[in-house]
């Protein structure tokens, strides 16, 4: 999500005056690096780098996508907290010293998922269907538990953050929030996610590889594409803060099935190989994931409205775009 959003709020920082400044645990592409002021190799946990960024630069905005995914977090659960909580803290640090050094406040924009959702069993979540912001928020994933965490921890430093302090900055950050489904870009193969099967799946046949699902055919999730994800962060982090009345919200485009999935790959790649071999712990991540979400408030106050349905979604973005690619 990064590099799009990079290429995004690059090709409109002339008329927006936003400088870009980027950090990343690996070197960015030189793409990339062309839509950013200044660039850095490092850490969010590194204290030491996210000072050195407070003494060198004017922070206004913070878009915060970091982090260990759901499947990766399960075999290093205490790393993914240190990388998803910890970090969090970190920049919410940042954005808070930021606001006391200039004056005024930063906003914070923090992708959530909807691994902060945790569905006891099958059948509760079938009966659910569709569920809101405040239903079911018990994970089961330490992923879930560390998105469910930042969302708190947004809410106290944008609201009590050192609330006994004689010196306190009433409100110094503007922490805006989105629950993401899963995602699929037609440009990179995601790694360390549960939701992966979806993007793995249409990946793998454009190149000409057979697929072996992880997940039942039935397994029901949300999904969006990569510009879609874009355009909800932008349209949120631009909407006035009056027309907002919450600060997380769901949002929602399609929510096919495995099987869904599987029949339009095989019609866009007719030589495609897909078989369905469930991994009963990854699975059991899927299952206790919402079908769907209520995303009312999303489109009432700041205009969210989907590009597309899974067919347009085939038809008109993810295969022209991966044939290309792989072209
Ligand atoms: C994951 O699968 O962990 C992520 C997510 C749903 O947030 N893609």
């Amino acid at each position: 999500m990064g590099h799009g959003l990079l290429s995004r709020l690059g090709a409109v920082a002339n008329t927006t005056g936003r400088q870009i400044v980027a950090i990343d645990v690996r070197e960015l592409d030189e793409t990339s690096r062309r839509y950013c002021h200044h660039t850095f190799v490092g850490d969010i946990c590194d204290r030491g780098l996210l000072d050195r960024l407070q003494s060198q630069f004017e922070i206004t905005e913070i878009f915060h996508l970091a982090a260990l995914l759901s499947t990766r977090g399960e075999f290093v659960p205490e790393t993914a907290h240190a990388v998803n909580v910890v970090g969090t803290v970190n920049l919410l640090r940042l954005a808070a010293e930021e606001a006391r050094a200039h004056g005024r406040r930063v906003k914070f924009i923090f992708p959530s998922s909807i691994a902060v959702y945790g569905l006891p069993d099958l059948a509760t979540k079938r009966a659910a269907g569709r569920v809101n912001e405040s239903q079911f928020l018990e994970p089961h994933t330490m992923y879930g538990v560390n998105k469910l965490e930042g969302e708190h921890l947004g809410r106290y430093y944008a609201r009590h953050y050192r609330l006994l302090a004689k010196d306190r900055l009433e409100r110094p950050i503007d922490f805006r929030s989105i629950r993401f489904p899963g995602i699929i870009s037609s440009d990179t193969v995601p790694s360390g996610g549960t939701s992966d099967y979806g993007p793995e799946m249409i990946h793998a046949a454009a190149s000409g590889k057979p697929y072996a699902c992880f997940v039942r055919p039935d397994s029901k999730i949300p999904f969006m594409t990569m510009p879609e994800a874009i355009d909800a962060l932008l349209k949120l982090a631009d909407a006035p803060e009056s027309s907002l009345s919450r600060q997380i919200y769901n949002v929602s485009a399609f929510s096919p099935s495995a099987e869904d999935f599987a029949v339009l790959v095989r019609k866009a790649f007719p030589t495609s190989e897909i078989s369905f071999v469930p991994d009963l712990a990854r699975q059991s991540i899927v299952d206790s994931w919402p079908e769907d979400l209520v995303d009312d408030a999303a489109r009432r106050d700041w205009g969210w409205s989907p590009s597309h349905t899974l067919q347009t979604a085939f038809d008109h973005y993810l295969v022209p775009k991966i044939r290309a690619h792989y072209a």
